[in-house]
């Protein structure tokens, strides 16, 4: 099986690159940002709890997040394997992720951390938010708390993953198609 963990900072252009590399590799795709605004949609209890937090700029909890992606899990048993998409973010995430896929015998193949500067995500995300109806992607403020709150709970997880030898860097900036090659090129040889 192969399970990618597709990582970087918001507006990296995960969810853009987990688009090619689903239909190339035949993987299902967990996103736990459409999870989370899903679950805002039908205004759920948990969705409720998860706007007040992601309005702002912060995490969801820790705790919503992993028993989305268990279940998920579960219900795809029989999949090829998986691209996590802005999942793990923080290191209680990246360690419920090895317990669960430990269960099912199939380890986490690669990190792949898409890099991006900062003027570039903002740039981004703002251009994003003129059309995507995301409360998180209009304020500069709040961009750049998603950005402080990367920078200190997600990014560590680099470390994390290198100790396993599955850190992969990624040049993010530039087209969607050569960023794509760069990813299937490191994927290839994964
Ligand atoms: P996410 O949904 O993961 O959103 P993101 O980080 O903004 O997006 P991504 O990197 O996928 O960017 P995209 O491809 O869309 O998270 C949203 C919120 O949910 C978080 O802030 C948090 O509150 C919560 N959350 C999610 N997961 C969580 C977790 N595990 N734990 C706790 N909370 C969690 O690209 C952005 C834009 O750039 C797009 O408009 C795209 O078209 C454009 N773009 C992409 N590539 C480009 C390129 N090469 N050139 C130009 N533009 C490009």
């Amino acid at each position: 099986m192969l399970n990618l963990v597709l990582f970087g900072p918001p507006g990296a252009g995960k969810g853009t690159q987990a688009d090619f590399l689903i239909e190339k590799f035949k993987l299902i795709h967990l996103s736990t940002g459409d999870l989370l605004r899903n679950e805002i949609a039908a205004k759920t209890e948990l969705g409720i709890e998860a706007k007040r937090l992601m309005d702002k700029g912060f995490l969801a909890s820790d705790s919503i997040v992993i028993s989305m992606i268990k279940s998920k899990l579960q219900e795809n048993f029989d999949a090829n394997g998986f691209i996590f998409d802005g999942f793990p973010r923080t290191v209680e995430q990246a360690t419920a992720l090895d317990h669960l896929l430990e269960e099912k015998g199939t380890p986490v193949s690669g990190m792949l951390c898409l890099c991006v500067e900062k003027e570039e995500l903002i740039n981004r995300i703002l251009h994003r938010g003129k059309t995507s109806g995301r409360s998180d992607d209009h304020d500069v403020s709040i961009i750049e708390n998603r950005i402080r709150i990367y920078n200190e709970k997600t990014k560590p997880l680099t470390e994390f993953y290198a100790a396993q030898n599955k850190f992969y860097k990624i040049d993010g900036m530039g087209s969607v198609e050569d960023i794509a090659n760069r990813l299937i090129e490191t994927i290839s040889s994964l």
